[in-house]
């Protein structure tokens, strides 16, 4: 059945931006590699939308809060699901649409790719009824580009414990983490035109030197 698109999903959609999603499990490097995928972007000529989910809105930072710090309060892996669609509803609306029509590359640390994963794949959660959601909130809206960054799992686990306190999924279990991997791999494996998977596990420099070549062919 057809799912009929929400007021806010009519209204904004359409746009000549661009629209960039940064995936990979914990620790992988993402938050790392912004400002350098930014400033390619730049020296591009394009302005940039810096911005993650969940959060980047006043309703998606409390949601981000609930969903992240809360470790010990009892959540359903269904709660948790529409918790990060409320979020990324909210996101879409206030943040990623309007840059997107104002011709801006928005450059997203996470969106639905991570709840297919994480949701889907960590949780257990029928990919349909992920995609039921996915045709609510977003409609036609799909990033035109996503950069999975891909450690092995100990790898990017020990880079997180390196940070200090663990959040509500980063202390999930390592079986866990490795179902949320090969989601992410299947994901890139099933959409290879749209989802590039770039190898996290070495160090900073040839991370950046992976990135820079996959711009160099994207942009
Ligand atoms: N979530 C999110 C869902 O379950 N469903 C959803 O739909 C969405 C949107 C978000 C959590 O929410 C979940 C997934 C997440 O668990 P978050 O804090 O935003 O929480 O989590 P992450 O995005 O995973 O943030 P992390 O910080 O854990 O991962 P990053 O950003 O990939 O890693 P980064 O860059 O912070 O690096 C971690 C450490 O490793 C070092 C860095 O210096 C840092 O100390 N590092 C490297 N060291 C050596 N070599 C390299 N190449 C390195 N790259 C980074």
């Amino acid at each position: 059945m057809a799912i009929p698109l929400g007021k806010e999903t009519q209204v904004m959609s359409g746009s000549n931006g661009l629209f960039i999603t940064l995936e990979g499990g914990e620790g992988a490097g993402k938050t790392t590699h912004t400002p350098f995928i930014k400033s390619l972007l730049e020296q591009a000529g394009r302005t940039v939308c810096m911005t993650r989910e969940p959060g980047g809105t006043v309703l998606g930072d409390a949601i981000r809060e609930l969903v992240l710090s809360h470790t010990d309060m009892a959540m359903t892996a269904d709660s948790e699901l529409l918790l990060m669609f409320a979020a990324r509803a909210e996101h879409l609306y206030q943040i990623i649409r309007p840059a997107l029509q104002r011709g801006e590359v928005v450059l997203c640390d996470r969106f639905t790719d991570a709840t297919y994963a994480y949701q889907g794949g960590g949780r257990g959660i029928e990919i349909e009824r992920i995609r039921v959601l996915e045709q609510w909130v977003q409609g036609d809206q799909r990033p035109d580009l996503t950069l999975l960054f891909d450690v092995p799992v100990e790898v990017g686990i020990e880079r997180a414990k390196g940070r200090g306190v663990l959040d509500r999924f980063e202390q999930e279990s390592r079986d866990f983490f490795e179902r949320v991997r090969q989601s992410y791999l299947q994901i890139a494996k099933n959409d290879s035109k749209r989802c590039k998977v770039i190898d996290a596990s070495g160090d900073i420099v040839s991370v950046e030197a992976q990135i820079s070549r996959l711009f160099e062919a994207w942009l």
